[in-house]
């Protein structure tokens, strides 16, 4: 369905491609149609989260940046001070989730099969099986991939976008819409810099301001707990933010990026 990876359809939407479709119907204006039942299922999902005021994050990057090992370290610190939860995206396996409630922390594995992203029908489904009352943050991590995720709403607040220092420092340039995403930007595994002589964090930096994106940037090793303190910040500053937020009757929308929706799409 999908021209670059086929990966439109997912196990939460797939009813709605297959029930019956007015007739002239094309694969393009089916396709629009799901984009759009996203769109309305994330705006339902947001307001679950506003109406328990809850701060949702959704964490992407390519597979194997560090995404669980930044949230396995992320939920220790914050152990004691907030309740969390965790929504775990994968195409496969329960590991992730594993890896999570291993540290005393709720999390619901949702297994994508073929689906490269999150879609906000799949975290719905998730939503309804965990226990939201008293949660402060949820964190989403969404399938490992550089490419999809960002065009699909799932009610979250803000997108945090990871590059690994093993990656090169030109991914915001190469992936500009994962990266136009990003609310910020975490260039993790930073304690392998002293082996690896071509990343440069100020390059990749460059590389995000290059796309008109001014979010923070901040260097981090999950690993050896090295920059968590700079992140841990970000993050209480985003639910203090969103908890005014929610008094004001307010809430916010990620910025999901109309031009990554054009890959979900057979044609422009
Ligand atoms: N040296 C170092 N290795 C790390 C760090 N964070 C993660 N890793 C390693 O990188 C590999 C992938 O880490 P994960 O946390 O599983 O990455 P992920 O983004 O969750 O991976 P997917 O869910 O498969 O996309 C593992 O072998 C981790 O031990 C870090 O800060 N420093
Ligand atoms: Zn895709
Ligand atoms: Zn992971
Ligand atoms: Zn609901």
């Amino acid at each position: 369905m999908c021209d670059t990876c086929g990966c439109n359809l997912t196990p939460g939407n797939r009813h709605l491609a297959y029930k019956p479709v007015a007739r002239g119907a094309t694969a393009v204006s089916v396709l629009k149609g799901l984009l759009a039942k996203n769109d309305d299922q994330a705006g339902h999902n947001r307001a679950h989260f506003d109406r328990r005021g809850i701060l949702a994050l959704n964490l992407m990057s390519s597979p194997g940046s560090g995404k669980t090992a930044l949230l396995e370290a992320t939920l220790t610190a914050l152990k004691g001070e907030f309740t969390c939860a965790v929504i775990e995206g994968d195409l496969e396996t329960e590991n992730d989730a594993e890896r999570i409630r291993a540290k005393g922390v709720q999390a619901h594995q949702i297994v994508t099969g073929t689906a490269c992203h999150l879609d906000a029908h799949l975290v719905h489904d998730a939503l309804h099986e965990m226990k939201l009352d008293g949660v402060d943050i949820l964190f989403i991590e969404n399938v490992g991939n550089l490419v999809c995720p960002a065009s699909f709403d799932l009610g979250q607040h803000l997108n945090v976008t990871l590059l690994s220092v093993t990656e090169g420092d030109d991914k915001p340039a190469k992936y500009p819409v994962m990266f136009r995403a990003a609310d910020a930007l975490l260039l993790t595994k930073t304690d392998l810099l002293p082996v690896l002589d071509d990343f440069d964090l100020d390059r990749a930096e460059a590389h995000l301001r290059n796309l008109a994106n001014p979010a923070p940037v901040l260097h981090l090793s999950a690993r050896k707990d090295a920059g968590m303190g700079p992140w841990l910040d970000w993050i209480r500053v985003q639910l203090a933010q969103q908890l005014a937020r929610v008094a004001a009757g307010q809430s916010r929308r990620p910025a999901i990026q109309p031009d990554g929706a054009r890959y979900h799409h057979t044609e422009a």
